[in-house]
């Protein structure tokens, strides 16, 4: 096998750098594909650092037009530069200036990463190492320094230049030409430094912070397309309140600016001041986002403001460092999203997320710790570990201090590292300090990968009316980690009983358990409740309390108790998750043995009364939307077959829908709006309720589903319900389904972004013929594999949506993938490596398409010049 990849950088091995730059002067002559990039930086010897060291500048793909030191040549020898490097042999040992020039083709850079064009726009992606595709640098993020911008342009091809910080001048120069100043105060490393230059339309808003600083807000994108910017602005002043209410967190310049750009490799980035987006996360109208649109939108404005104090005032010293920001933010927006919306709602969609990204990644070869100790190539940990399960384990570090003793450790972490480049052991000796805790042991869940199952047993003794409660707790082998230790996992739990009322939680020692919490901290431990009366189910977990797996076991009728009357309403669906799971499993058995799968009535009828009782549309939608295929797949965890599962889950989808029908009928008409469309969570959860009342309909009885379901589509306003109601379509083979795709794509033929919906809607459809499809659809005028949204929606859909026909039996999905991975990377090799994550379960299949796999996955490999991103992946997902 042949690889490029890089060497390793290990956390163990950090060390400050032996200069600091403290101000960066930067003067871009933007210019489509000879821009030029005058930087002077200001920098001085590090007292942390080496005495006389040589200065080492990182560059990537950079052409360096010429160096100067104090303003004076330097000699050549000495200096050494390339495309990825500019060094001074012996530089002096005081502080100098450094005034470089390097040209760069923003045309060209096809990879996204520093300085590219978006649809004739200039924009900048700087994080994690896209600094140096600008400037030779020290591209580090604990090297801060003051930036000031100068951006030149001709003022046709740019009227809008845009910097970090705050506008500070601009005018007309000769030619046609014009420039414009910003300076950004804040000492920053230049991961978050950026710039725009192109023809915007925008949306303009105002705040004034409660110190009374005035903020002048714009919003950014494409113009024409105004009028879908509104929410994302109201969306950006929702956050800032918010952030100043919830954690105290102020604004700090006079301007926030954010803009949407078409070509992004990820959802969005917090450069200072002037966030860059994915226009995906910012462009909404009803009729071309849906409700879900409008959620993600909200969450991801949240998630980059919130990042001007978690990871910008705050920054990471090291990239190891990343869940320091990201893991913090994430769950600052879902804080967010939850008082916005409904919290067991929000929770219950997380999990879901968590399960299906984060659990899938720790089980297979690309597991990591939450913070990683060693790396390749950093692109490739933006991932649901450190995104995810880092803003779970900031979860459970709140749920076991509680929350005053939260809020004053997250108010001394803000007090004591503000303006400095922090690390997971900085940040959490706030909270040991703020609770009087010792955190040591709940620190290991930065260190240690892997899912930590917990095993329960119960034990009731009527005649002591005791219950007792043996927990046991193991976490299965990492790469690179064979042997775990037990962790700390805060379960919140309580009982229900048949009747429904909460039983008091006494322990044998005449407590009460605070909060209904217990601390599993060993590798086995046990709880005595006493003064249980008769007949309890424990409900434990509560809220989802720790990233684990739950064992418990739980009959039929217990899981229906909890699904009744649990007082907690994850819970409660997790309780319905529980069961159709149980049901999906054994059918996945009995059709493996060539058997018919059987299911009870006793679900169907609970999902009926639920529909019949429930004014919590969004939960009841929650608990309709079964298991996925991934879902059931992961539960079965090893030898999966991928028919068989898709088989099982249509099977109970379709007897569920047979079971309930007329409920579900009367629920689909029921729900019916009148009234113009609004995005609020109310509204979004009826539509929501309705939509997944039609879909189990359909399944249970197309001929009454699809007729309502075309109906729909040909009437809808809004998008939430026509693309529910074409989902639906698009499941069921025949002639109203390919009516209904080529109307709708004909329709927005004009709107990539809508037109994505349809690509992904057809790259699930589970049929042999989808692949066939897929291909056909590349050649599509609006698809173009450069641009990563059409790309995702196509073939990313097909690779991580479509279990059944990325499985393929005869590999041809495999195939296809590999295709398109060697395809991308030369071109974006971010996107590249993203797509080829989609094999990461490959050693959990049937030996069949195991086979398969490791084949294309070797094929990948084996070819000459791999980009380090996809190197890596396919390095460790081999190993
Ligand atoms: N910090 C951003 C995520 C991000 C990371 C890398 C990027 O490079 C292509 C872009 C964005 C966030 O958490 O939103
Ligand atoms: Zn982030």
């Amino acid at each position: 096998m042949r690889t490029d990849t890089a060497a390793p950088v290990r956390l163990e091995d950090y060390r400050p750098t032996d200069y600091l730059i403290d101000t960066v002067s930067l003067d871009v002559r933007l210019h489509p594909t000879a821009t030029r990039i005058l930087a002077e930086l200001a920098i001085r010897p590090n007292p942390a650092g080496r005495a006389g060291a040589a200065l080492e500048l990182d560059g990537d793909e950079l052409e360096l037009v010429s160096v100067a030191l104090d303003g004076g040549a330097l000699a050549p020898g000495a200096y050494e530069a390339s495309p990825s490097g500019l060094t001074l042999h012996a530089p002096p040992e005081r502080a100098f200036r450094l005034s470089i020039e390097t040209r760069v083709n923003p045309t060209a850079n096809t990879k996204l990463m520093g300085l590219y064009r978006s649809s004739g726009v200039y924009c900048t992606q700087c994080e994690a190492e896209g600094f140096r595709r600008i400037t030779y640098f020290l591209d580090r993020p604990d090297v801060m320094a003051v930036y000031t911008t100068r951006i030149e342009a001709e003022e046709a091809e740019a009227p809008v230049l845009l910097g970090n910080g705050d506008p500070v001048e601009r005018g007309a120069l000769p030619n046609g030409r014009h420039y414009a100043v910003w300076r950004d105060p804040h000492p920053k490393p230049c991961y978050l430094f950026a710039l725009v230059g192109g023809k915007l339309g925008r949306v303009g808003g105002e705040i004034v912070t409660r110190s009374g600083r005035k903020v002048e807000l714009g919003v950014y994108v494409e113009p024409g397309k105004e009028s879908r910017a509104g929410y994302a602005l109201d969306a950006l002043v929702r956050s800032m309140r918010w952030d100043e209410q919830a954690f105290g967190c102020e604004y700090d310049l006079s301007v926030f600016n954010i803009v949407a750009v078409s070509d992004f490799n990820m959802g969005a980035m917090e450069n200072k001041g002037l966030n860059i987006f994915n226009d995906k996360y910012v462009l909404a109208s009803p009729e071309t986002a849906t409700d879900a649109d409008y959620a993600a939108i909200e969450a991801i404005i949240a998630h980059e403001y919130f990042h001007n104090w978690t990871g910008n005032r705050i920054t990471c010293r090291d990239w190891f460092q990343l869940c320091l920001k990201e893991g913090l933010t994430v769950f600052r927006d879902q804080e967010f999203s939850s008082d916005e919306r409904s919290r067991p709602v929000k929770r219950i969609a997380d999990v879901r997320a968590l399960r299906a990204q984060q659990f899938a990644e720790d089980s297979g070869p690309l597991a990591h710790p939450v913070r990683p100790s060693v790396y390749r190539e950093i692109n490739n940990f933006y991932t649901a570990t450190v995104y995810e399960k880092g803003a779970e384990v900031i979860r459970m570090l709140k749920t076991l201090i509680g929350p005053e003793a939260f809020k004053a450790g997250m108010d001394l972490y803000f007090h004591r590292c503000d303006g400095t480049a922090a690390t997971i052991e900085d940040f959490l000796a706030c909270f040991a300090e703020a609770s009087g805790r010792d955190l040591s042991h709940f620190s290991l869940w930065y260190r240690q990968a892997g899912t930590p199952s917990v095993a329960v047993r119960t034990a009731y003794d009527a005649e002591d009316r005791t219950l007792r409660l043996d927990f046991a707790q193991s976490t299965p082998p990492t790469p690179g980690q064979t042997e775990k230790e037990p962790v700390v996992i805060p379960i919140r739990l309580g009982l229900v009983s048949a009747q429904g009322r909460g039983a008091p939680l006494k322990t044998a020692d005449g407590r009460t358990l605070e909060d209904g919490l217990f601390v599993l901290d060993k590798t086995a431990d046990s709880l005595t409740l006493i003064e249980v009366p008769a007949d309890p189910v424990p409900s434990l977990l509560r809220g989802f309390s720790a990233p684990v797996r739950l064992e418990q076991e739980l009959g039929p009728a217990e899981l229906l108790t909890l699904f009744r009357r649990d007082e907690d309403p994850f819970n409660r669906w997790q309780a319905a998750q529980t069961y159709a799971m149980r049901l999906m499993v054994r059918a996945v058995e009995a059709l493996r043995a060539q058997q018919p799968p059987e299911f009870d009535q006793g679900f169907a009828v609970a999902l009926g009364e639920l529909l019949a009782a429930t004014d919590d549309h969004a939960f009841a939608a929650q608990v309709m939307a079964l298991p996925s295929e991934a879902d059931v797949a992961r539960e079965l965890g090893r030898e999966i077959d991928p028919d068989a599962v898709l088989h099982a889950r249509k099977a109970l989808r379709s007897f569920v829908g047979q079971t309930a029908g007329d409920r579900l009928a009367q629920t689909y008409s029921r729900l019916e709006t009148t009234g113009p469309y609004s995005p609020d969570a109310a509204s979004a959860g009826r539509r929501s309720l309705r939509n997944a009342a039609l879909d189990l309909l359909t399944a249970g009885d197309p001929g009454r589903g699809i007729p309502l379901a075309q109906a729909q589509f040909a009437s809808a306003d809004n998008m939430t319900d026509q693309i529910g109601a074409l989902a639906i379509l698009a499941q069921h083979p025949g002639p109203a389904r390919e009516e209904a795709l080529a109307a709708f794509g004909e329709h927005f033929a004009a709107d990539p972004l809508v037109l994505d919906k349809w690509f992904g809607l057809q790259a699930a459809i589970p049929e042999a013929a989808t692949l066939d499809r897929v291909r056909g659809l590349m050649r599509h005028p609006a698809f173009s594999l450069s641009n990563p949204n059409r790309t995702r929606a196509l073939v990313g859909t097909f690779a991580m949506a479509n279990l059944s026909q990325f499985h393929r039996a005869d590999g041809a999905g495999y195939a296809f993938l590999a295709d398109m991975v060697l395809q991308l990377d030369g071109s974006n090799p971010q996107l590249a490596a993203r797509l080829l994550g989609a094999f990461r379960t490959w050693r959990s299949l049937e030996q069949g398409r195991r086979a398969q796999a490791e084949t294309q996955l070797r094929r990948v490999a084996a070819k000459e010049g791999l980009s380090p991103d996809v190197s890596d992946i396919v390095t460790r997902s081999l190993a």
